[in-house]
């Protein structure tokens, strides 16, 4: 008896260590992803209770085969990337622990492997600064929270591996605006390649029927769309497509805008983890009741790449009822309580959110979401057309997590006046400009600059303390940001949301607030440079503090394109 156990066991001992390298590879993975063509499902829902949201999240990443590095948060229960539900008034508990990591050279020599002090950090998460490829920690995108730590602080705040659980605990405002929100970490210089990965999930803050009455008892759909390294690099674009000139590079290395709104794409797209890559694009599959309205809550988490949505049955676009941006009611000035804007495309920079109406094909026909290209300018990445999900009617659809309440009770008024009807204290002026580090070789690296004019272009340094803008909180100032290089930027600023006021030299008057915002690009033949006006709102004491302002697209973030502002009490 004890022989063959002895047996079995040594069996079992010698299986395991032949198949050694085969075990690795089935190792279990720590970011799990749907596979090309899946149906979209969505996000779990973690709600808050008796005012209180507790959630527990892990930073993991994982090793591919191609030499890409996935990046995700699971919660307790082992669900990727979920949607954290609250009421204005709630508090949100939560705790990140970080378990990522060093799969490269340079991130072993920098980062775990060697103990805190060796870096200049203090083992302190509130004050190290410590940013490394793998240190992590989250902001809250659009929050009106105060930018301190275990709230809403990325500037020194960094989570390493091996740290004990890093605790978040902020109150969401009573007058924040319902509608969509998201997390995502901001280690400066490794932002881009978390986001890419997957490091990414939504927020919700409940209470958008109560704003708007032409979305009260819709089905909701949370879809988050996000971009990461092309899985077919190498491969040429599909028959399909018309010929294209060359492919060139940009000098980030990804596929450079041809302008032609085809050819390869600087990155490929996922919807809710689906990827719908290059070069043949075959779309994610969305289940919908026939005709069934629904509204959809869609996030562009892409670390670089703009969307300009469009919903096609047969060759038709259809009306997408627009009723939010970036979490704000498009009715927050006043306009009537059931108001929408329907248009038949949505253009959605990098970081930004739109919500909107979409009825369900008719049984029999199917539809498809599709981005349409966006110009980003000679010295732009490629984002091409392609299709991103199919709509498939059917009446055995599954019913959407979420349903809004019917009820209307009318959200309460906003308590200060309505920003666009306050004169503001004063007017700066912020530009986005790109120089090569060499400019007689254009294969050198190229540095990013927002720069307040009259101040020397320079790159973000995280180890300077000296505010590039200082305001006074209580007030309200006019920002004109110019665009002075040769590809779009999208600006984006913590902790507050803005009024649009002016774009290209046209009045807009916008009815509601934004957080990120398209700058077009400078053609070179303008006598001036392409500028967009915005009114900051520093009224909320929440504002009070050192935070960022920065462009989305995070290869330009991580590369300097960022400036600190100091907002006094
Ligand atoms: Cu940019």
């Amino acid at each position: 008896m004890l022989k063959n156990l002895l047996l079995t066991l040594f069996a079992c001992l010698c299986i395991a260590g032949s198949h050694a390298a085969l075990y690795a590879q089935v190792e279990v993975e720590r970011c799990p992803r749907p596979t090309e063509g899946s149906l979209v499902t969505e996000p779990e829902d973690l709600r808050s209770h008796d005012g209180v949201l507790k959630v527990e999240l892990t930073a993991r990443n994982s090793r591919q085969n191609d030499g890409s590095t996935r990046y995700c948060f699971m919660d307790e229960n082992g669900a990727e990337s979920p949607t954290l539900r609250v009421n204005p008034g709630d508090f949100v508990i939560l705790t990140l622990k970080n378990e990522l990591t060093a799969f490269h050279a340079a991130a072993v020599k920098n980062g775990q492997q060697h103990m805190h002090g060796d870096m200049g950090g203090n083992g302190d998460a509130c004050t190290s600064g410590l940013m490394t490829p793998v240190s992590t920690n989250l902001h809250f995108h659009g929050l009106t929270i105060p930018p301190v730590c275990h709230q809403d602080d990325v500037l020194k705040t960094a989570i390493q591996p091996g740290d004990a659980p890093f605790e978040y605990r902020f109150r969401i405002p009573e007058d924040e605006p319902p509608g969509l929100y998201w997390y995502h970490p901001h280690i400066h210089g490794f932002t881009k390649a978390q986001v890419l990965g997957g490091a990414s999930g939504a927020l919700i803050v409940e209470g958008i029927e109560r704003a708007d009455k032409a979305v009260s008892g819709l089905a909701e759909r949370v879809l988050i769309i996000r971009d990461q390294d092309l899985l077919n690099p190498n491969a040429p674009p599909a028959k399909w497509e018309p010929v294209i000139p060359k492919m060139l590079v940009d000098r980030d290395g990804d596929a450079a805008n041809n302008g032609t709104g085809y050819g390869k794409p600087a990155k490929d797209l996922s919807i809710n983890f689906v990827p719908a890559p290059y070069p043949d694009y075959r779309p994610a599959v969305i289940e919908m009741k026939p005709e069934e309205q629904q509204l959809w809550r869609v996030l562009n988490a892409s670390g670089i790449t703009y969307l300009n949505l469009q919903l096609l049955y047969g060759q038709t676009p259809q009306p997408l009822g627009l009723v939010a941006m970036d979490g704000v009611p498009l009715n927050r000035n006043g306009l009537p309580r059931d108001f929408v804007d329907w248009q038949t495309h949505l253009g959605i920079p990098p970081g930004a959110r739109v919500e909107f109406i979409v009825k369900g094909p008719p049984a029999g026909v199917s539809g498809l979401l599709v981005t349409r290209t966006v110009d980003t300018g000679p010295s732009g990445e490629n984002d091409p057309n392609r299709a991103i999900a199919t709509i498939v009617a059917s009446n055995e659809a599954i019913e959407p997590f979420s349903r809004l309440s019917a009820a209307t009770l009318p959200l309460p008024s906003p308590q200060l006046p309505w920003l666009g009807s306050v004169a503001p204290v004063r007017t700066r002026r912020v530009y986005f400009s790109e120089k090569l580090v060499d400019p007689n070789d254009p294969t050198s690296a190229t540095e990013f600059y927002l720069t307040v004019d009259g101040q020397t272009p320079q790159m973000f340094d995280p180890k300077s303390e000296v505010p590039n803008i200082i305001a006074k909180q209580g007030t309200i100032e006019d920002w004109i940001i110019e665009n002075r290089s040769a590809e779009l930027h999208a600006f984006h600023i913590h902790q507050l949301h803005f009024l649009l006021i002016d774009y290209l030299g046209r009045q807009v008057n916008e009815p509601f607030l934004r957080d990120t915002v398209n700058v077009p690009y400078y053609n070179g033949r303008t006598l001036t440079y392409p500028s967009i006006k915005v009114r900051m709102d520093f009224r909320d004491p929440n504002t009070v503090g050192d935070f960022l302002y920065h462009c989305h697209l995070l290869e330009h973030e991580d590369g300097g394109m960022m400036g600190l502002i100091r907002v006094e009490p």
